[in-house]
């Protein structure tokens, strides 16, 4: 029997979240068709000798064209953030479709549908941020959203524009266990965190390391503490984003230890930036200003140590970009701005996996499936992709990367594609780098150079997360 395949990838070393296997993939029609030796022929052949072959990965954090209050402007679109994520080996991205304070939900998910259409480069689904939990929402939004695809929404503890009080995180939890979403929470305590700021203005204190002090570990491990608390109370799992440290990681560890079902996120600024990168010359610190900010050698190392021993879930950017020389990015008005009003956030959707991969798996921190898992395949479980994404399997979309785990590559701003004038990461040098991306079958990047086409990423309504 002749067999005939749109695209073969030849001699595959293919590591998956559970299996390491040599064969040749067949795709067709944008789907792995089929597993295995000598599968007949093919319109096209990728030899991928010498590569190692892993499920594109999962960005299940990352804001992209999100729409800012005062004034301000994230760095990337679904054009250029897509771009990007392809060129790093991600094949699916999950930014966040924001209610305001006054508006509807809906109204949110039809603003972001409308900047992603034609624009975004590679698959996309959308998690929801609830900011206004009105009955009408609690009653009938969310559980219609729910039902039509949108199964995961973050909710913050702090920022004014966006944060929920205690009461109405319980509400909104109630809702997701009723419906079975998973609820995304971003802990910090919002109070604390005003108090230090005040404390510090008054004081005199502007520059951009302040930031770091103004947000220190014990605001985010009271929060994290009470969001434990809460998912307890309502009965209900949770996904604690973008922990920082040691301290939060002992609460999630003591919520494990009770049987709590308590998932975490962490993300590359944790593992690779200090709150001395705060500190550098002049007001160049605001580059690496993000919630909750980086820590210390200390946390890094009890971050890498959660991620060895399956603390974390999944491994995200937390990507929310601005550009710094600009009047809409972190020079908001075209000035140094004290702390306080430099806008919170990073670039990363291009180098979190080769971070990761180079500091995890090339030192033997994490193993090449705990790589798989925590970028591919546990978000596309948690956030009800799986197995469409996630993993390489038959039937599953042909969303590979092919790694050069050899190649040495000192990051810098110019071979990135995001839309941002920096990167936190200058200078740092990695080993090993997706040099082949694929989305549903057709390549979209290659040698870091951007391939595909802005417009020919899809909408992916969510199934209910496998928690
Ligand atoms: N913190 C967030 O909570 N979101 C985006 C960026 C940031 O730093
Ligand atoms: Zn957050
Ligand atoms: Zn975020």
């Amino acid at each position: 029997m002749s067999t005939s395949f749109d695209l073969m990838i030849c001699n595959a070393d293919i590591a998956t979240a559970s299996d390491r296997f040599k064969c040749d993939i067949g795709i067709r029609h944008g789907k792995i068709a089929a597993l295995g030796l000598e599968l007949g022929e093919a319109a096209e052949t990728i030899d991928a000798s010498g590569l190692l072959v892993l499920p594109g990965g999962i960005d299940a954090h990352c804001h992209l064209d999100q729409p800012m209050p005062h004034g301000l402007r994230m760095a990337d679109d679904f054009a250029s953030g897509t771009r990007s994520a392809a060129c790093g080996g991600t094949t699916t991205v999950i930014p966040f479709a924001a209610q305001t304070k006054g508006g509807s939900l809906q109204a949110a998910v039809d603003d972001y549908h409308n900047r992603a259409a034609g624009k975004a480069a590679i698959d996309y689904a959308f998690h929801l941020i609830v900011t206004d939990p009105t009955p009408e929402v609690l009653q009938n939004e969310l559980p219609r959203l729910i039902q039509e695809g949108y199964t995961s929404f973050k909710i913050y503890m702090t920022y004014d524009d966006l944060k929920l009080n205690d009461h109405e995180i319980l509400k909104v939890l109630d809702v997701a266990r009723t419906h079975d979403a998973l609820v995304m929470i971003h802990a910090e305590n919002s109070d604390c965190i005003t108090w230090l700021t005040e404390r510090l203005a008054s004081q005199g204190h502007t520059a951009p390391k302040f930031h770091a002090i103004s947000r220190p570990m014990a605001v985010e491990r009271e929060a994290t503490h009470r969001a434990i608390t809460f998912s307890e109370l309502a009965g209900v799992p949770i996904l604690i984003v973008h922990v920082s440290g040691r301290e939060a990681i002992e609460q999630i560890r003591w919520a494990h230890g009770r049987g709590l079902r308590i998932y975490a996120e962490t993300c590359p600024q944790y593992l690779f930036l200090t709150e001395q990168d705060l500190d550098a010359d002049g007001y160049q610190g605001a580059k690496c200003i993000c919630s909750p900010p980086p820590r210390d050698k200390q946390n890094q190392e009890a971050v890498w140590n959660g991620l060895a021993h399956n603390v974390f879930s999944i491994f995200s950017s937390d990507h929310a970009a601005f550009r710094y020389d600009d009047p809409q990015g972190k020079k908001f008005k075209g000035k140094e701005q004290a702390f306080q009003y430099i806008p919170n956030g990073i670039p990363g959707l291009e180098t979190r996996l080769p971070l990761l991969f180079s500091g995890g798996v090339m030192t033997g921190r994490i193993d090449i499936h705990q790589f798989v898992a925590l970028t591919a395949t546990n978000p596309a479980k948690m956030y009800g992709l799986y197995p469409r994404k996630g993993s390489i399997m038959v039937g599953a979309d042909a969303d590979i990367a092919l790694w050069d785990t050899k190649r040495r590559v000192v990051i810098d701003n110019g071979i990135l594609h995001h839309n941002v004038d920096y990167t936190p990461y200058q200078g740092m040098e990695v080993q090993g780098w997706p040099i082949l991306t694929l989305s549903r079958g057709k390549v979209v990047s290659r040698e870091f150079s951007f391939l595909g086409n802005s417009g020919a990423g899809e909408f992916l309504p969510c199934a209910k997360p496998m928690v």
